[in-house]
């Protein structure tokens, strides 16, 4: 047994049958040199569970865990598989489903908790380092939570005067609502009516309008419990909830909390890949999710006595460059540069050349601790709810209310670990520029304040059929799928059809590195009409709208798009399809389901743990639709993936009437 383990664990991943990126087919080659292991080398070393893989693995009681794979011939008549507790195949894929979304909605949700609290905080000026950047967009939200942005006073003469409230009244006063939210015990969450007035009442007549945003995940794990809810149609109600939730509560308020305090993000130019680290520079990789804490980093990486420090040290200067979402926020709100997505993240560290990675919460992998300790990279945990237990991290706590001063720490024990560095490091020459920072504000400024303006009328050349329609390409990477090469795969084969993508997470990142973020790639990717559009207006084909808790901008796209009319009354509507060809996290079940519910027709691919219990996967593939007008589907191959998107957007021009 111990020499199977010993060659389980020496077995190598081939490094170009790894990934479609040549920055992280090098880094992975070096990491086998230094005989360093990697997430891809325990991928071809560990097999996943088939049972897990068709979701009908029940280890909800301990009288389990009760195993039902589909049997090898298929199913013939009737299906008489059960667990101990009678549980079929369908409560127990239905429950596991459901708690991935629980655990999603609560990773969304609970970063933006956080961040309106530090909301609060700032609009009750109880803190220097956070303030309101960007009043407009905090007007603009302020009536979807009912504050007044006006007050009638008295004029000198006893006429009645309206009057600009001051912001920081106003925006307490968000605040306050804002944070109610998580808490609500009843009624409806305040953005469900900023869907579409048909989505909108559809939630309303089928009873899914979530009561609070905590409410719903807890009561997902009380229906999951042992012996509770036992009918799958019933748990997927309860999904509908907590993701919406999710979707249109806890990452929308995120988002839009966010841009108020940092600013909402506009179009501007950055780089990515592992070739923006500099051999000659101090470079800090920020790693997570949360902007409360990297906006604070960078801030005191710019500051003159933190350069003069490296400088001090024998470095030329500070890079600050993000990975994962974290990387996201910071490129499309400051330009700064991304280092990689989720699977370069121990590959960064196997450069030689990160001084320290900081990290807060959510895709941070265990084995970065390991990879570190192989070089000199100092792992900085910040977040008390996400250590990492190692004798190789250092845990800086990141208060909100002493935020500066804390980063200041983070960035002079970076600094300090500079001199360090185990001789020459290896960094790759990878490196790609692109266009982000497409909010959904920045689309309307332009196109001149609608979508239907002038400058850049998106609705009419849907209706013209310049534009076929709009993908959605988001998610994570798997490594369990060739590193980037199915999102490059599916988004290249939407361009060519006239479908213009808009992407948030580490899809956005692939595109980044492919160069399909420029303006330029219109020309060498585009079908005639879409590179027509995207040269008149000078925009990539692929929008970067985010980072994950930003595909709440998504919504607000689609949700535009009907507001300006000609495409139906509803998301359903839309020539519209959403995809995550890579994904990997729970957070990715819950935007799924929130996209789903919301009218979308979603493709995942590399699996989905449903196939193990058919009549669940139907209520899911088939029967949503009936019901939502979206539906989810799982298709792996990327070719396959992206005609089928191709294939919902032509049968909703057809419904529309478009085309004829
Ligand atoms: Fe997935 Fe969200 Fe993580 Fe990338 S970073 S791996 S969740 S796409 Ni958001």
């Amino acid at each position: 047994a111990a020499a199977a383990e010993e060659s389980a664990s020496t077995k190598k991943a081939d490094p170009k049958a790894s990934s479609v990126d040549i920055a992280t087919i090098q880094m992975l080659a070096k990491a086998q040199r230094d005989n360093v292991e990697t997430i891809f080398d325990r991928a071809v070393s560990m097999k996943p569970c088939n049972i897990g893989e068709q979701g009908t693995c029940c280890k909800i009681c301990s009288q389990g865990p009760c195993r039902l794979p589909l049997p090898k011939k298929g199913i013939e008549g009737k299906d008489t598989r059960k667990g101990l507790c009678g549980a079929t195949p369908e409560t127990i894929a239905a429950r596991n489903f459901a708690r991935m979304v629980a655990a999603g909605a609560a990773a969304h949700s609970d970063h933006g908790r956080g961040v309106a609290e530090v909301f609060l905080t700032a609009a009750r000026k109880g803190t220097h380092d956070y303030g309101i950047k960007d009043e407009q967009k905090l007007l603009e939200i302020a009536p979807d939570f009912e504050v007044p942005t006006t007050v009638i006073v008295d004029g000198p003469n006893g006429e009645k005067i309206e009057q600009m409230r001051d912001i920081y009244d106003i925006a307490e006063e968000v605040g306050v609502k804002a944070l109610g939210q998580w808490g609500q015990q009843d009624g409806e969450i305040y953005n469900a009516k900023r869907a579409p007035k048909a989505r909108y009442e559809l939630w309303r007549k089928l009873d899914v309008v979530p009561r609070g945003i905590d409410r719903e995940i807890v009561e997902i794990m009380h229906r999951t419990h042992m012996g509770v809810d036992q009918d799958y149609h019933n748990i997927v109600k309860q999904c509908t909830r907590a993701a919406i939730g999710d979707g249109w509560g806890g990452s929308m308020i995120a988002t839009d909390l966010q841009d108020i305090m940092f600013g909402t993000p506009y179009p501007t130019q950055g780089e990515i890949n592992l070739g923006v680290l500099k051999q000659d520079h101090v470079n800090i990789i920020v790693h997570g999710h949360e902007p409360l804490l990297s906006e604070m980093i960078v801030v005191a990486s710019q500051l003159p006595d933190m350069v003069d420090y490296a400088k001090s040290k024998g470095a030329h200067g500070i890079v600050l460059a993000g990975m994962c979402c974290t990387a996201n926020e910071i490129l499309c709100r400051h330009g700064l540069p991304i280092a990689g997505n989720y699977l370069q993240q121990e590959l960064a560290i196997v450069t030689g050349a990160v001084d320290a990675m900081v990290v807060d919460v959510q895709c941070i992998m265990e084995n970065i601790a390991n990879v570190a300790d192989c070089y000199h990279t100092k792992i900085i945990t910040t977040n008390p709810r996400a250590m990492i237990e190692s004798g190789h991290t250092t845990h800086i706590e990141f208060d909100e209310h002493n935020a500066l001063e804390d980063a200041k720490k983070i960035v002079k024990t970076a600094i300090d670990n500079f001199p360090n560095r185990h001789g020459e490091a290896m960094i790759p020459s990878a490196k790609e520029k692109m266009v982000v920072g497409f909010s959904y504000e920045a689309i309307n400024y332009h196109l001149g304040g609608t979508f239907r303006g002038s400058y850049w009328p998106l609705n009419d050349n849907i209706i013209n059929g310049r534009i076929r329609g709009i993908g959605g390409v988001v998610g994570c990477n798997n490594a369990r799928s060739m590193h980037d090469s199915a999102h490059l795969t599916v988004v290249k084969e939407l361009l060519k059809n006239d479908v213009i993508v808009l992407t948030t997470g580490c899809n956005a990142m692939a595109c980044g590195k492919a160069g399909l973020l420029s303006p330029e790639s219109a020309k060498v990717f585009c079908g005639p009409g879409l590179a027509e559009v995207c040269e008149t207006v000078g925009i990539p084909p692929v929008l970067h709208m985010g980072s994950c808790v930003d595909n709440s901008r998504i919504l607000m796209a689609a949700t535009q798009v009907v507001k300006a009319g000609g495409l139906g009354k509803d998301i359903s509507d839309l020539p519209a399809a959403g995809s995550a060809p890579e994904w990997m996290s729970e957070k990715a079940i819950s935007i799924g389901h929130y996209f789903v519910v919301s009218g979308v027709y979603t493709v995942f691919g590399v699996g989905l743990p449903v196939t193990g219990a058919p009549r669940f996967q139907k209520h899911l593939f088939e029967e949503l639709e009936g019901i939502y007008g979206g539906m989810w589907d799982m298709i792996v191959d990327p070719y396959e993936h992206a005609q089928a998107m191709i294939r919902h957007i032509d049968k909703k021009r057809a419904a529309l009437g478009l085309d004829k």
